[in-house]
């Protein structure tokens, strides 16, 4: 649990001009966020636009990241719709050496509790690794709800590593650390890293440290040595910027960002659409004003 502590940027997939994985960017992010103090990398996520990538996209961003085994904790987003896929890139995932493995629970179709508690343990007996649950009820559907003796007992399984809270409901994080103390419990929106902390996050997973590390890295400390209000003015500041990068497209916006502080992080993959001059402009103002480091 304490190994796994810190703050993981949640690495994006950059793009070449052709389309294609942009290998030498990606670790140069990589290589940059470890420089600033990440304690680990999280791999293929919603920030990696995993479900726009193929199937071979996806493990070749693993591979592009198991360059850096070793070096730090890896964390590969293995989530599907289909169980059989998703154990396929969970026993890749354990073949290149990574760390952990997490999954969002399969969605589209409105699978039950007991069709998404099989999901998992499948994942978990097909790879060996126990998982990480990547609970984002906003864009999965899933809930979660933890009056549901199926879930009650997931969270309690050996084939469950932790949980990556992509909830602004922190209250749920607390219920699912309180049932099972010894989950690995990450924050999963920068926008609430204090709250989910204060809550008992052990650490926080975040698409908006691949540029502004350093900013989230003070909050973390900050909170750690308990000078709360300091932390909870930074996470204003870090709260301005979301909200800019939000209102004009999160991933468009990262990409952007990314390119603009000198790593080529392409255009994102359609139907994304690249920001407008005037978005640009609008950004920059809003992170000229609140970063501060
Ligand atoms: C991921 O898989 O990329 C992540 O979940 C990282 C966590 C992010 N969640 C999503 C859905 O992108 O950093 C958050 C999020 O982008 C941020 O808080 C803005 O809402």
């Amino acid at each position: 649990k304490e190994k796994m502590a810190g703050i993981y940027p949640a690495t994006v997939t950059p793009f070449s001009a052709d389309g294609s994985i942009n290998r030498l960017a990606m670790l140069e992010i990589m290589k940059r966020n470890l420089e600033e103090g990440a304690g680990g990398l999280f791999i293929g996520g919603s920030s990696a636009e995993c479900f726009l990538l193929s199937p071979r996209e996806r493990k070749n961003a693993f591979e592009v990241a198991s360059e850096l085994k070793g070096k730090t904790n890896l964390i590969a987003h293995v989530g599907a719709v289909s169980t059989c896929q998703a154990c396929d890139y969970a026993k890749y995932a354990k073949e290149l050496g990574f760390d952990a493995i997490a999954a969002t629970p399969p969605f589209y179709y409105g699978f039950g509790s007991r069709e998404i508690s099989r999901y998992y343990h499948d994942i978990y007996e097909a790879s060996g690794m126990p998982v990480i649950i990547y609970n984002f009820p906003g864009n999965t559907g899933k809930e979660f709800n933890l009056a549901d003796p199926v879930y009650r007992e997931l969270f309690c399984s050996p084939a469950i590593l932790g949980v990556k809270h992509t909830n602004q409901v922190v209250y749920q994080m607390e219920r699912i650390r309180s049932l099972n103390p010894d989950l690995v419990v990450f924050n999963g929106f920068d926008e609430t890293m204090v709250a989910g902390l204060a809550l008992g996050a052990d650490g926080s997973i975040g698409s908006t440290f691949n540029f502004m590390l350093p900013h989230y890295k003070l909050i973390f400390d900050t909170y750690k040595k308990k000078d709360l209000e300091l932390a909870l003015e930074l996470q204003v500041k870090a709260n301005n910027i979301m909200e800019a990068l939000c209102s004009v497209g999160l991933i468009p916006a990262i990409k952007y960002v990314l390119t603009a502080q000198g790593i080529d992080a392409g255009e994102p993959r359609r139907p994304f659409l690249p920001l407008s001059p005037e978005q640009k402009q609008y950004l920059e103002q809003v992170l000229r004003q609140n970063l501060v480091a």
